[in-house]
């Protein structure tokens, strides 16, 4: 089955699905799987050093011919570093995080790179079109890690509403469902995290994997909204700590401070205690680990099957 929107043609994908370009988590091996079993594979850069990204881009270009992604978190000290090497490395397609990257956009294009923001707002989506994005994400207060304010149920109808370039959904979707309902809202595709993060392909230590599949319905929260950088994490120890200091009114550094490093304690060496496991709401719904290609063919599969249902409940009125 075969669900087609206009993404696909603009990015050369098979399905309209984009892996979430997670730091630490979204290495080489899950971008390439997802790349070829038909989707947008996305390297997650986070902090990483040129260096270390580029071996990433070769594992990819090692494995496979189709189109990948590399996604850059603006709060990065590297993200200069990382715009120049996407361009040298010939990287079809660029994803942006936690920040606006309009005065970047013109690079790229001139050098055939296509790019697409993430944004939490309508005012950002209107900017980043107008700036020449070539598409846009919108992620809801769901997702996993640095978010926005809105849900993906009220943001996503809105950027639709006001932009004319194809809008993808992100924050909440791990099924046909929330695939389903992303078309539904206007979406031209999704862009999936915390589920890829349950893949075999996925590099991220086992404890991380079973972290999420243990977690239930409200089990992840928010930490650092104090700092204005609000991050979304299973809660734990690590979780506990930093809603002490933030009670205690610690400085932003102090959190800050504390808080460093602790993404790679989770994901490198599954320390899921103290470490920041970061997933999106719908943790609770994830309970396996399957290969890429089924997560994909599982999702595509249930899309249709709701499609056609709901054509049936189409009757005519006598
Ligand atoms: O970027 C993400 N998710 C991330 S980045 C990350 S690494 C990190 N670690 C610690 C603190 C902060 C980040 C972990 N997860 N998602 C995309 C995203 N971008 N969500 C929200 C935004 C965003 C927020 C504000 C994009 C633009 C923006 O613009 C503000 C402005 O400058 O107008």
């Amino acid at each position: 089955m075969l669900i087609k929107t206009e993404i696909c043609e603009l990015f050369n994908i098979k399905y309209p699905i984009f892996q979430g370009g997670m730091a630490w988590v979204a290495t080489g091996e899950l971008a390439a799987a997802v790349s070829i079993a038909g989707g947008l594979g996305i390297i997650g850069s986070g902090n990483a050093p040129a260096e270390v990204v580029r071996e990433e881009i070769l594992k990819v270009k090692e494995k496979t011919d189709r189109p990948f992604g590399v996604n850059i978190m603006l709060l990065s000290p590297f993200a200069e570093d990382i715009i120049d090497l996407v361009i040298e490395e010939e990287v079809p397609v660029v994803t942006t995080g936690a920040g606006n990257p309009g005065k970047y956009i013109e690079k790229f294009k001139k050098n055939g790179v296509k790019v697409v923001p993430v944004v939490p707002s309508v005012a950002l989506a209107r900017r980043m079109e107008r700036v020449g994005a070539d598409a846009l994400i919108a992620e809801g207060h769901e997702a996993g890690g640095h978010i926005g304010s809105l849900t993906t149920m009220a943001l996503i109808p809105q950027i639709v509403d006001s932009v004319n370039i194809p809008v993808i959904a992100a924050g909440g979707i791990a099924d046909g469902r929330g695939f389903t309902a992303a078309l539904a809202l206007g979406a031209s595709g999704v862009q999936i995290g915390t589920r890829f993060v349950c893949s075999e392909e996925c590099t991220a230590d086992n404890n991380f994997k079973k972290a999420i599949i243990n977690a239930k319905d409200r089990d992840a929260v928010i930490t650092g909204s104090s700092t204005g950088h609000p991050v979304r994490n299973l809660k734990n120890q690590l979780t506990r700590e930093l809603e002490r200091m933030e009670k205690e009114g610690k400085t932003r550094e102090k959190i800050e401070e504390y808080g460093s490093g602790r993404l790679r304690l989770a994901v490198r060496e599954g320390d899921v205690d103290n470490g920041s496991v970061m997933a999106g709401q719908i943790a609770g719904l994830i309970d396996d680990i399957k290969p890429v290609k089924i997560i994909i063919h599982d999702i595509i599969k249930e899309t249709a099957e709701i499609i056609n249902s709901n054509n049936n409940l189409l009757k005519e009125e006598k």
